[in-house]
């Protein structure tokens, strides 16, 4: 099966996996588990925050920033194809009580000025705005990038307000080898930033929340509470500091595998994409032209031994990774083609 699903199907390596036999572990609810102080050290070290946590999901990692920066019943800033809006359950209102007020953008990108004029101040009818929170690369607008400007800008202009901004940055070592600019500067003007070692870096899991140390050490009991103490899970944090030294020198690969399927999907009668959006690991593009749904495009490429997901009634989402190379690519493209003209 050549699997384009989501860059969360990638395998430890055998790297990760002698990692995770060899692991010193400890009790990680007393802090001593050395494997996972070790991870969070250095997370924190990559991200240039203070302190870093680490949790088994991207979903608790926003969920923790979230409540940490947010009162209950304020509002929270993102785009409208969010993954915290669109994927994460609602945790935004089921663990900090806070609303999401969505903004409407093209590439998943906010500015500024979409920002400012969406801010709502405390009064007796709306719910004041708590946080911004941007999310780079964007998922579902098909892994596209926040310019450092515009990073900037929102971070300049929410302080000014008196708003915090959290970066989802599941996939900000995706960013980082994109724009050829460090992990820590990226994030350097956001209050915290979530990443994940079980995307396009391949641990089998978790997830880091980096930022000042007092919130992380708040954020630390919100883990418990949120069921996320781990204990031994040095076996965890082992494969994640592999990870975060050997898979970001390659990301490039995927970039380029993906760049090589947004030109070849450019190419296939009825689907739509632009293929110098593609800049990162994520091709979306619209099937709406092939007269197929996309739930039948899956279900047929699943017979040709190719899985790609679709993610509404028009688009489809293909990821690459280090377990598909450009002859797989090459491959889901015949397929696609063969499907569409069938
Ligand atoms: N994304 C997954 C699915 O949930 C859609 C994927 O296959 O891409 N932020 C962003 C931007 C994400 O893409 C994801 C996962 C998360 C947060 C949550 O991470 P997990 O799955 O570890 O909770």
């Amino acid at each position: 099966m050549i699997d384009l699903r989501s860059d969360t199907v990638t395998k430890p390596t055998p790297a990760m996996r002698r990692a995770m036999m060899e692991a010193e572990v400890g009790d990680d609810v007393y802090g001593e588990d050395p494997t996972v102080n070790r991870l969070e050290r250095r997370a924190a070290e990559i991200a240039g925050k203070e302190a870093a946590l680490f949790v088994p999901t991207g979903t608790m990692g926003n969920t923790i920033a979230v409540k940490l920066l947010t009162e209950h019943g304020q509002e929270v800033i993102c785009d409208s194809r969010a993954h915290m809006l669109d994927y994460e359950l609602s945790m935004v209102a089921w663990f900090s009580g806070c609303v999401i007020r969505a903004i409407q953008t093209e590439d998943g990108i906010l500015s500024w000025e979409q920002v400012r004029r969406q801010i709502r101040p405390l009064s007796p009818y709306s719910a004041p705005t708590g946080l911004v929170a941007i999310e780079n690369t964007h998922n579902m607008a098909g892994g596209t990038l926040y310019a450092m400007s515009a990073i900037h800008e929102i971070c300049t202009g929410a302080r000014e307000r008196g708003l915090k901004v959290h970066m989802d940055g599941a996939r900000i070592f995706n960013a980082a080898a994109a724009m050829g600019i460090p992990v820590c500067e990226i994030a350097a003007p956001a209050e915290t930033l979530m990443f994940c070692l079980s995307k396009g870096l391949g641990a089998p899991a978790g997830s880091l929340l980096a930022g000042p140390t007092n919130l992380i050490a708040k954020g630390r009991l919100y883990r418990k509470r949120l069921g996320g103490g781990m204990r031994q899970v040095g076996v965890l944090a082992a494969a994640g500091l592999v990870a975060l030294e050997e898979t970001p020198p390659r990301l490039s690969d995927d970039h380029s595998n993906a760049k090589f399927l947004g030109e070849g999907l450019a190419r296939i009668p009825g689907i739509a994409i632009d293929p110098q959006k593609v800049v990162t690991n994520i091709v979306v593009f619209d099937v709406g032209g092939t007269g197929l749904a996309p739930a039948e495009i899956c279900a047929r490429l699943k017979q040709r031994g190719v899985l790609i997901n679709y993610i509404n009634e028009r688009q489809m989402r293909a990821v690459t990774h280090y377990d598909v190379d450009r002859e797989a690519c090459r491959r889901a493209l015949e397929a696609l083609a063969d499907v569409v003209a069938s």
